[in-house]
């Protein structure tokens, strides 16, 4: 597979002024000879051009003009999939990309599958697994926080520490192997604690990194926060307040909203779906009522209730009510419309107003301290684990236990030997230096084509 030259476009297909059109494998350069025709005394034609330099000139097909573009000829290994390869900028627009597109497939190279210059990428050393990841984050991160993490693990952050975290694993191991090998010998008390040591270490490390999970994951996916209280509260008023343009139709009507509303913003660097939900109450019609099921759904699955209360109003029994249901949900409670005097008799509550936007900062440092735990020490802020690296990292960990116990229970040396190889080949699926075509399959699957 990784001997033939691949072709895609790398840019968004849509409009554009420019698009680019990217060829990689052994035979990037004669391929491109074959559609391009350099012109003017300063281009060359792609195989006899030196790397890192750019060509201007046409892109032909069955003798017919294609495009005007500029090439740029990258050679090996200096290159983002360490193989020859070619950037063509042609002209942007859906034709114009897919004309100059069949061009090139039509010189022998064959379309990428999605992900493929990355796989390429990693499968010939330039990056590792979690740095691969984290190229498919990048263009998928939502906000600027969420940018800075998929950029600091593609800087290798992550793979740093896991590397640090398999060379210990495999150094034990390297020690007890020692010890199997010498069967006479008892392990001396000093190493014993030695080892002992190293793995409780592993395991504190370990959980450092699992501690990022949940942070990775907001990051990532973005978290459900869902707009409750009762009619007229003021629930759809404050959805466009946080996202600061009028999304969902606000009257004094109660019952205005029907159907769910779900928008994404960035609060304070973190992606928040923001849900608006139909108010709760005894129903009175069918539509209202499927409204209402709706409502009840979406806080289910929502990580965060906004509960939106009526602060000039006092509190009546369906609020304690739904109060009391939400009340093992990590929550934050809105006193709006607190313009008005105030009777609810609220303490504890963000006091908002949704006519001005009083009280809407406040209420966004509250949603961002309710999401984003404090406990992540500072030196792992870089380190944001998905859920594959959870999953791997809990394996490792489970391993390490087991090692450590045995270890405590004087049990033999191979059975503990056998554990530390199981927890070290677990932390290298992170990386990639454990892993399989089926799991190659599953992560580059999710890139687009083009990447
Ligand atoms: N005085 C005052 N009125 C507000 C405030 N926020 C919303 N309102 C008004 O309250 C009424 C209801 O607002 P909505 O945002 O539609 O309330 P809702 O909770 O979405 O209502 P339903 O969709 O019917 O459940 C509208 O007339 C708003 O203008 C506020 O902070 N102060
Ligand atoms: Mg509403």
């Amino acid at each position: 597979m990784t001997e033939d030259t691949i072709a895609a476009i790398a840019t968004p297909l849509g409009e554009g002024g420019l698009a680019v059109i990217r060829l990689s494998g052994a035979n990037a350069m004669p391929v491109a000879d074959k559609c391009f025709r350099p012109i003017g005394n300063l281009s060359r034609k792609p195989t006899d051009a030196p790397t890192h330099t750019l060509h201007y000139g046409q892109i032909v097909h069955d003798a017919c003009d294609i495009d005007e573009v500029l090439l740029a000829v990258l050679r090996a290994p200096r290159t983002f999939t360490r193989e020859d390869t070619v950037e063509i900028t042609c002209h942007g627009g859906l034709l114009a990309t897919q004309a100059v597109l069949k061009a090139v497939l039509a010189s022998g190279a064959r379309s990428a599958e999605p992900g493929e210059f990355t796989r390429r990428a990693f499968l010939n050393g330039r990056i590792d697994l979690a740095q691969a990841e984290a190229v498919s984050d990048l263009i998928h991160a939502r906000t600027d926080l969420a940018l800075a993490a998929a950029n600091e693990q593609l800087a290798g952050r992550l793979s740093q520490r896991i590397n640090q975290l398999r060379d210990d694993l495999m150094h034990t191991l390297a020690h007890v192997e020692a010890h199997i090998d010498f069967p006479d010998e008892d392990i001396a008390p000093d190493t014993m604690a030695q080892l002992l040591a190293r793995l409780d270490d592993a395991l504190a490390f370990i959980d450092e990194l699992l501690t990022t999970a949940r942070e990775g994951q907001i990051l990532r996916h973005g978290v459900r926060a869902a707009i409750i209280g009762r009619p007229n509260a003021g629930k759809s008023s404050l959805l466009n307040q946080l996202l600061g343009h009028d999304r969902a139709i606000v009257a004094s009507t109660a019952g205005t909203t029907r159907d769910t509303i779900e928008e994404t913003a960035n609060i304070r660097g973190i992606p928040v779906v923001f849900i608006d939900t139909a108010g709760l109450r005894e129903s009175v019609n069918d539509i209202e009522a499927e409204g209402i099921r709706r409502s009840l759904e979406s806080i289910a699955k929502a990580e965060l209730i906004l509960h939106v209360l009526d602060d000039s109003q006092p509190l009546t029994d369906e609020d304690q009510e739904h109060l009391t249901a939400s009340e093992d949900k990590k929550r934050i409670l809105i006193a709006n419309k607190s313009d008005l005097p105030s009777s609810s008799g609220l303490s504890e509550a963000i006091k908002t107003c949704c006519l001005d936007g009083m009280g809407i900062e406040d209420l966004k440092d509250a949603i961002r301290a309710a999401v984003w735990s404090g406990d992540i020490r500072a030196d792992m802020l870089p380190v944001m684990i998905n859920a594959r690296h959870q999953d791997a990292l809990r394996r490792t960990r489970e391993a390490v236990e087991k090692s450590l116990c045995a270890l405590r229970g004087g049990e033999t040396l191979e059975l503990i030997a056998m554990d530390l190889r199981i927890a070290a080949n677990a932390v290298g699926e992170v990386v990639g230096k454990t892993s399989t075509e089926d799991l190659l399959d599953a992560i580059f699957s999710q890139f687009c084509i083009g990447k």
